[in-house]
């Protein structure tokens, strides 16, 4: 992706139906895809979220903006009609061009898109004690409650096979015979790392193939920094909703885990610093299933515990896949990031395997617990 020319951004936010004028834009976010900005306005109260969507991941931008404005809507209906469900949450809007289309093209063919900035609000890139942890897995326990009753037929699959283990290993065998930087010596025990549990994971493509494991509308992508917390530290909303398409809400809770449950960076270098931390993952399943308890099937339960090895494995795999192809796929700050957020990952997975049974005990138990 060429970067983005910082003195463009007026031009394109002209061309959405905005209140107020341009002052300035600053960069916000740690996300891997996407250009992300603040644009403050001469009014202190209006400011948005200003995106340019990265076209060499998403390559069906009028689908996945067309998702976008059918989740976004769904929810805004809700909490303006006063579902009780939806009351804690605060609007996400897509703001429209002046023609109407939920999206912009610059010269150079780029998308961007713009939204409400929900004032007051900030992320959070690793969680910073229980309650918040808690409080983030209720919210993302709510925002799938929210939005299971729009039908999976409705939304597109933009990025078809996003958490497909089958594809996934396929792709990364793919770029380790092609060692086309001539790294892959360098990651040998982290290839040995993958094959020695290449099996285990196979089971999600299991349960989800053979419909054990229901297809649901999924967010895919819940980092923990997807969650907006205002200043009373409340999730107020869930964004980055690229992804939302149908998915498995094992996805989504292992995702979470990843960095709900962790207390290090995703790219953390000193691997004696990561570790599953039991208290995290305690309450963020809490706070989940007193949301999502209420509707999840006894087998999506049963598969929680799994869900977080098997997110935390399939991501890691993708940050190696990308490192060993040069680097392609996600932004980088310096050489070796995707390296070092493939090895961080990996010592997650490991520590998640020395506390499995129990993560499974504290699911049981939060389920007892939650009503
Ligand atoms: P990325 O793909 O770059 O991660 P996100 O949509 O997650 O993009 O946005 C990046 C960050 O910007 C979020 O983590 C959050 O801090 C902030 N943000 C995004 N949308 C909003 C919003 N509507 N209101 C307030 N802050 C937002
Ligand atoms: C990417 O854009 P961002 O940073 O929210 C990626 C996710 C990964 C995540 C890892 C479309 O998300 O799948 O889990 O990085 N998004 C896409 O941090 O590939
Ligand atoms: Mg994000």
């Amino acid at each position: 992706m060429i970067p983005v020319d910082l003195s463009a951004l007026p031009g394109i936010f002209a061309q959405f139906s905005a209140e107020g004028s341009y002052t300035t834009a600053s960069r916000i976010g740690t996300g891997h895809i996407n250009d992300t900005f603040h644009v403050l306005t001469n009014d202190p109260a209006i400011s948005f979220i200003l995106q340019r969507i990265n076209p060499d991941v998403f390559k069906d931008i009028p689908g996945l903006m067309n998702n976008i404005g059918i989740v976004t809507r769904h929810l805004e209906n809700k909490i303006l009609s006063g579902d009780p469900y939806a009351a804690s949450f605060s609007i996400l809007r897509l703001i429209p061009a002046t023609n109407q289309e939920l999206y912009v093209t610059d010269d150079q063919r780029n998308c961007w898109r713009l939204y409400n900035f929900i004032q007051g609000t900030s992320s959070h890139d690793v969680v910073e004690n229980p309650e918040m942890a808690y409080r983030g897995g209720k919210a993302f326990g709510l925002f799938q409650h929210l939005t299971s009753d729009i039908s999976n037929e409705t939304l597109k699959e933009t990025i078809p096979y996003f958490h497909n283990i089958e594809k996934r290993l396929e792709t990364f065998q793919i770029v380790v015979r092609n060692d086309t930087e001539g790294r892959v010596r360098e990651v040998a025990r982290e290839i040995e790392f993958v094959k020695t549990r290449e099996n285990e994971m196979r089971l999600m493509q299991n349960l989800v193939g053979d419909g054990t494991i229901p297809v649901r509308v999924t967010h895919n992508d819940t980092k923990f920094n997807n969650i907006l917390f205002d200043k009373h530290n409340q999730a107020v909303c869930i964004v980055d909703l690229d992804t939302v398409m149908p998915g498995t809400v094992l996805y989504d809770f292992g995702d979470a885990i990843r960095t709900g449950a962790n207390r290090a960076a995703e790219d953390e270098k000193d691997l004696t610093k990561i570790t599953l931390d039991l208290d995290l993952f305690h309450e963020y399943t809490r706070g989940y299933l007193e949301t999502a308890g209420r509707f999840l099937s006894p087998v999506e339960i049963s598969h929680l515990a799994f869900s977080a090895k098997f997110m935390t494995f399939i991501i890691g795999i993708r940050f190696l896949t990308d490192y060993i192809d040069g680097d392609h796929y996600y932004r980088i700050l310096f050489p070796g990031h995707n390296l070092q957020r493939a090895r961080s990952q990996f010592r997650l997975l490991e520590t998640m395997e020395g506390h499995f049974e129990e993560m499974k005990e504290i699911v049981n138990k939060a389920l007892g617990i939650r009503h």
